[in-house]
């Protein structure tokens, strides 16, 4: 492996003895979540695994050092600095300047993979943007989940995104998509959006024989396991819709373009919902580290 990347002592000694493992992004930390309700969500995610007998692995770029697995110091750093929002294309920059970067999901993946990290929880994937046919603005999140042996679990793609465009784009880029115990795929904050998935699969073993066939048959995508929040965790429809349309216009009021577009839409969500919907945010971010614990744990039973 690469020199220029820091896997910790823990990450790399538990990938050697294949004993389970899970990626954390930290964009979601720096840029996705306030202050400081962040780091205590950064701790408790590694915590949460950690309970599970499973090795936390939240990646960064720290002073131009990609990181896979982070000590209590990097922790509190994605929380409490000002970092860049670092994609996949924006590594090569920072390692250069010796920039820091909290990692999206593209970024995250990429790093993860190349460390061996085969299981990664976040909260939603970011996708096509609303009006993506003519601003172009997809996430590339999409396209690199095409080229990265990874499987991601996450509460389907924010709402504030065009999801069927976006389902269309995995479908195109060859990336399986697996509903964990639905057949709709869910909307982020609403345990349902109106779309429905192929497939379901019922548990964190039958994800893991996905994996290892994939691995048998594939070209080195990653898949996609959309888990749902509980229907008693999800925000109430009527607030959401109400609530994104106040925040579509206030970020076309802004002008907000780019890689802004993101924070801006969910730190305006935050406020406008009096901060319904960062318990939302927070408890699907919880139940989707707590089945990629379990995918990880069967993953190094079935690759072992
Ligand atoms: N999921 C969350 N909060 C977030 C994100 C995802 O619950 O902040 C971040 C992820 O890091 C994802 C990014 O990769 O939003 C997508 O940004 P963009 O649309 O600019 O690609
Ligand atoms: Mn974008």
């Amino acid at each position: 492996m690469s020199a220029s990347i820091n896997v910790s002592a823990p990450v790399a000694d538990a990938l050697a003895k294949n004993r389970p493992v899970v990626a954390l992004e930290s964009t979601i930390i720096s840029h996705g979540l306030p202050r400081p309700r962040n780091f205590e969500a950064a701790q408790e995610f590694e915590q949460i695994l950690l309970d599970a007998g499973v090795t936390p692995a939240t990646v960064a770029v720290l002073d131009g050092v990609p990181h896979v697995g982070l000590d209590a110091d990097g922790v509190r750093r994605i929380a409490d600095e000002d970092m860049a929002k670092a994609s996949v294309r924006d590594l090569p920059i920072l390692a250069a300047a010796k920039a820091s970067g909290a990692t999206t999901v593209a970024a995250t993946a990429h790093l993860a993979a190349l460390a061996g990290v085969r299981v990664f929880a976040t909260g939603g994937l970011g996708g096509a943007h609303r009006g993506a046919s003519s601003s172009f603005d997809e996430s590339a999140d999409i396209s690199t989940l095409a080229v990265t042996p990874i499987t991601v679990v996450a509460a389907g793609v924010k709402s504030v995104l065009d999801i069927a465009a976006t389902l269309e784009r995995l479908e195109t880029l060859s990336v399986p998509v697996v509903g964990y115990r639905t057949k709709k795929f869910p909307s982020f904050w609403l345990t349902e959006s109106e779309f429905d998935i192929d497939w379901s699969v019922q548990s964190a073993e039958e994800i893991a024989r996905v994996m290892k066939a994939q691995d048998e048959l594939g070209h080195g995508q990653g898949i996609v396991v959309a888990n749902p929040i509980p229907r008693d965790q999800q925000w109430d429809p009527a607030e959401h819709n109400r609530v994104l349309d106040e925040a579509f216009a206030a970020a076309d009021a802004a002008g907000v373009h780019g890689k802004a577009v993101t924070p801006f839409l969910l730190g305006f969500i935050v406020d406008a919902s009096g901060g319904r919907s960062l318990e939302v945010n927070l408890d699907l971010a919880r139940n989707n580290v707590r089945l990629a614990a379990e995918i990880a744990t069967a993953w190094s039973k079935l690759a072992g």
